[in-house]
Parts: structure tokens; C-alpha cells; sequence
């Protein structure tokens, strides 16, 4: 078995949050290669891993560490494959490492997931991977069912169990609960064809959006870019992600609270890429777009750096499109600026 992702710890204290990780690509059925590397202890070894690992074909490195955690930013540097980002809670409660991993300088994005979600982390490397093989595609698919079946399941084993006088839980009882699904409806301003779609939540989050879709132009990535609010329209929000079949990558940008990327999750099993904007704090967007549940990983990336979003979203694509990896190349190499 070749593996496909490699999974370097900072140090053996991380083992527990990396077996998290482990424990979701055995569940996945994606086969693996697990290190421990640091880049401030060893990192030569860190380097040869990573070099080695891409020329023999990984296609996704996640990096696990603690503290200033720099070692997933150092795996970027030598390697053009998506880097994901597990912090780890040592101290701070790990903000630490969540700041070290997420606000990296363009073009090294590190798509970072909440402190500790290493299961999410291994989420995430699974629907990258999902995008060229449909059997990892189908156990993505089962996941999401049991999430689904365990919030169902809960109604009966612990909300009916209350016995207080004023509650009614007979009421619109969730066991046979049978959900309709509103049927899809099409708008014309909509491009169904394409491969990336980008939604800013409000015209203040478009400087960040129109910095990505340059950096998808360059890239000779055909993309979408629209402004819709998941609160404010609901209902046309839903449309266009249900509406979306041939979209391989969704990204939202937002300031303030990540309803974007949250409600993205839950409605599409493609990938989903966040970037925070700052209108006034911009820690509150972060927090609130990387700090996803088990299950539902958001790939989040610095504040307000859309141009990041826009390369992560091409290395993702680039496992099968030799055209995006030589575009990413000639970025690396300053060889197309932007
Ligand atoms: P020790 O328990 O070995 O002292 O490590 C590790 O990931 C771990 O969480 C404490 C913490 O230091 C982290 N570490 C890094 C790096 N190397 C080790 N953040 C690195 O290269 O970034």
C-alpha cells in the first residue's frame, strides 16, 4: 500500500491528537505514513521527509504540533501538495499554535482546523483525496450519515429521557421525523459549470473574494463568485451550494460570525476552504470559522489573505491537473506575480 498522506508530529507528546487522525484515515480506508519530525529540533529530517514524500507521491501532508508550531509552515516550504494544520493545546490553550499555523504569509497556505481536531484534520485530507477516487468519495459520504443518525438518535436517548412538567416532546417528535427536501430551485445569474466557488457573505468581504478569484485567473482555474448571505437568504444561500453539482471546492469569506463556511458543511461533502476578514476584530471570524465540530472541518487560512485561498484551492485541484501544478510552480518562482 503506497501511502497517499503523510502525518508528521512535532514531537511524541502529540500522539494523542494524532491518533485521532490516524484512527479517521483507517476509517476512510486511506492509506498513510506517520513521522515524528520537528522543524525546530530536526529539520533536515523534516526536510527529506517532505521532499522524499512528494517525489514518491503524497498528495496531502497534515502537520501536528504544539506551542509555536511552526512545522507545518516548514513542510509548506518544501512541498507544493495542501498542508493541513493541527494545532495542539500545550499551553494558551493552544491559540499559540492555531496563530503560528493559520496566518501564513502567501503563496504557503497551511489550511488549518480547530485546536486539537485532529479527526477533522484527516476529514478534510479525505475529501481532497475524494476528488479523484470515488471510493473514498462513498466512505465520506457514510461518515456524514452517521453524524446525521447520532444528532437523530440523541432526540431519543437523551431529550425524551426529560421528565419536566411544562416540556412537550411528543411535539414534532424527531424519530420518524421525515425531513422534505425542498426541491432545488435554478437562478440564471448562476454558472453551474464551475470548478471553485466563491462566496463572500457581504460586499464588505468582496476585496477579500476578488484577491482569490485573481490568484483561481491565474491559476487557468474556472471559477464562480457571488455575494449571498446564509442568514439574510437563506433559502437562495441553500440553492446555489444544492445547485453547485459540478463545483469540486467551496470557499467562504467572511468577517464576524463564520455562518458562511458553517452552513457550506453542513450542505456540500467537497472541501471547504475559509477565510476570515476583519472589519473590526477579525479574531472573532477566525475563531468562529476554524473551531468546527468533529465531522465538519473548515480549512481556514489568515486573516483577510485571499490570495491563500486561491492557492490552496489549486493545490487541491493540482493531484489532477498537471496545467494548475506548473501555474502554482511559476508562482512559487515569482515567475507569475500577483
Ligand atoms: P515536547 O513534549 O517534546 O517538549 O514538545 C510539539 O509539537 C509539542 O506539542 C512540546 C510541543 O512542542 C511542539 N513542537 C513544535 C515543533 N517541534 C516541536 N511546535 C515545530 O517544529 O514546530
Amino acid at each position: 500500500m503506497i501511502p497517499k498522506v503523510m502525518v508528521i508530529l512535532g514531537s511524541g507528546s502529540d500522539i494523542e491528537i494524532a491518533k485521532k487522525t490516524t484512527n479517521m484515515l483507517e476509517k476512510l480506508e486511506i492509506p498513510y505514513s506517520l513521522k515524528i519530525a520537528s522543524a525546530h529540533r530536526t529539520y533536515d529530517l523534516v526536510r527529506e521527509l517532505v521532499q522524499k514524500g512528494t517525489n514518491e507521491g503524497i498528495k496531502v501532508f497534515i502537520g501536528i504540533a504544539g506551542l509555536a508550531a511552526h512545522l507545518p509552515g516548514v513542510i509548506a516550504a518544501y512541498t507544493s501538495k495542501p498542508v493541513i494544520g493541527v494545532p495542539v493545546s500545550v499551553n494558551l490553550d493552544g491559540l499559540d499554535s492555531l496563530y503560528s499555523e493559520v496566518q501564513m504569509p502567501y503563496p504557503y497556505p497551511i489550511a488549518t482546523v480547530g485546536v486539537n481536531r485532529g479527526e477533522n484534520a484527516a476529514i478534510l485530507t479525505g475529501q481532497i483525496i475524494a476528488l479523484n477516487d470515488s471510493k473514498v468519495a462513498e466512505n465520506i459520504f457514510k461518515l456524514r450519515e452517521e453524524y446525521e443518525k447520532k444528532v437523530i438518535e440523541s432526540n431519543e436517548k437523551i431529550i425524551q429521557k426529560i421528565e419536566n412538567k411544562y416540556i412537550n416532546n411528543d411535539f414534532l417528535r424527531v424519530k420518524n421525523l421525515k425531513i422534505e427536501n425542498e426541491p432545488v430551485k435554478e437562478y440564471p445569474e448562476f454558472n453551474y459549470d464551475n470548478k471553485v466557488s466563491i462566496i463572500a457573505s457581504n460586499y464588505m468581504d468582496l476585496v477579500v473574494a476578488k484577491k482569490t478569484a485573481v490568484v483561481l485567473d491565474r491559476l487557468q482555474i474556472n471559477h464562480d463568485l457571488q455575494i449571498i448571505c446564509p442568514i439574510r437568504q437563506p433559502k437562495k444561500f441553500r440553492n446555489y451550494v444544492l445547485g453547485m453539482k459540478n463545483t469540486e471546492i467551496f470557499i467562504g469569506i467572511s468577517s464576524k460570525s463564520a455562518v458562511v463556511t458553517g452552513v457550506l458543511t453542513s450542505l456540500t461533502s467537497k472541501p471547504v476552504i475559509g477565510v476570515p476578514c476583519k472589519d473590526e476584530f477579525g479574531y472573532d471570524s477566525l475563531l468562529s470559522m476554524v473551531n468546527m465540530p468533529p465531522g465538519f472541518p473548515v480549512g481556514t487560512l489568515g486573516i483577510n489573505n485571499g490570495r491563500n485561498a486561491g492557492i490552496l484551492a489549486g493545490q487541491m485541484l493540482s493531484n489532477d491537473d498537471s496545467k494548475v501544478q506548473n501555474n502554482l510552480e511559476k508562482i512559487r518562482n515569482k515567475k507569475i506575480n500577483i
